[in-house]
């Protein structure tokens, strides 16, 4: 009992120490981009396909993939698109990937929007 008890114990502390090393050792010098999706105002990304465009009123309707990071099911829903994104290369029935950030009213706002890669 003592002696499986200690190995556990022992084990469960290898587990923890090691994490812990390969970040600080490989996270910053290998994998720069990753070591970014760890902060909290990394921008949340979705996919999804545009349904529909409004550049005057910088709205976009998207039908999005569930969101995980925000806990949000699919769904199809408007949003609000930031000044500085240029609506015209966004069209009905494109598959997209976009960055959202929370507003000061609590909205999520589309802060990018590119066409998927595949
Ligand atoms: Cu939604």
């Amino acid at each position: 009992m003592t002696v499986s008890k200690t190995a556990v114990l022992a084990v469960a502390a290898a587990l923890l120490a090691e994490p812990a090393l390969a970040q600080s050792n490989q996270g910053m010098l290998g994998m720069p981009g990753m070591n970014m999706g760890a902060q909290a105002n990394q921008p949340i990304t979705g996919k999804g396909v545009v349904r529909k465009v409004d550049p005057a009123k910088k709205t976009v309707n998207l039908n999005h993939e569930p969101i995980p990071a925000i806990k949000w099911p699919a769904m199809t829903m408007d949003f609000q698109v930031a000044p500085n994104i240029d609506l015209s290369k966004v069209q009905p029935g494109q598959q997209v990937e976009f960055g959202l950030e929370k507003g000061n009213g609590g909205n999520y706002t589309v802060t990018s929007i590119t066409p998927a890669a595949k």
